[in-house]
């Protein structure tokens, strides 16, 4: 095996992962099976007001608990949305993953590694969860 096949693969994606549930962990686990190691970028509860996003748990907590799972190698934080190029280049990205909600979005990332969007599960969102927690 030469040295280029050794190379570990890292895989990327980014979310606000509010409220986890089975749709994050599929999309999780599922990019975890693309490399060797995978790392998560989780918005900040600032970076979501500038999503229009509000949060039931914190960033802390979301991310203590995607630390929690098993196929997580790495939380890193997401502040702002061209933060990418520098976390691909910055842990050395081979794949960036996401959902195909944002399929198209993120092509530009092509040229500094491979880009995949992957269904959603269907039937389970954070907000359907919050709608829920209200009634
Ligand atoms: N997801 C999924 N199935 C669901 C719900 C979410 O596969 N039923 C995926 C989304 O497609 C995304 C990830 O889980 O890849 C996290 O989803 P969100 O927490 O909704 O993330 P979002 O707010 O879209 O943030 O810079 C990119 C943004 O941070 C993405």
């Amino acid at each position: 095996m030469n040295i280029i096949d050794s190379k570990i693969k890292t895989v990327l994606t980014y979310g606000t992962f509010d409220l986890l549930h089975y749709g994050h962990l599929e999309i999780l686990r599922r990019a975890s099976l693309l490399g060797d190691k995978l790392i998560v970028g989780v918005s900040t509860d600032k970076f979501n007001k500038t999503k229009g996003k509000t949060c039931v748990l914190p960033y802390k907590k979301r991310k203590e608990l995607l630390e929690s799972i098993d196929y997580v190698d790495k939380v890193i934080p997401e502040d702002s949305w061209d933060q990418k190029i520098i976390d691909i280049k910055d842990n050395d990205i081979d794949i960036f993953v996401i959902g195909d909600d944002w399929k198209g979005k993120f092509d530009i990332l092509k040229e500094f590694c491979k880009v995949i969007y992957l269904v959603r599960t269907k039937g389970i969102s954070s907000s359907k969860l919050k709608s829920i927690l209200k009634d």
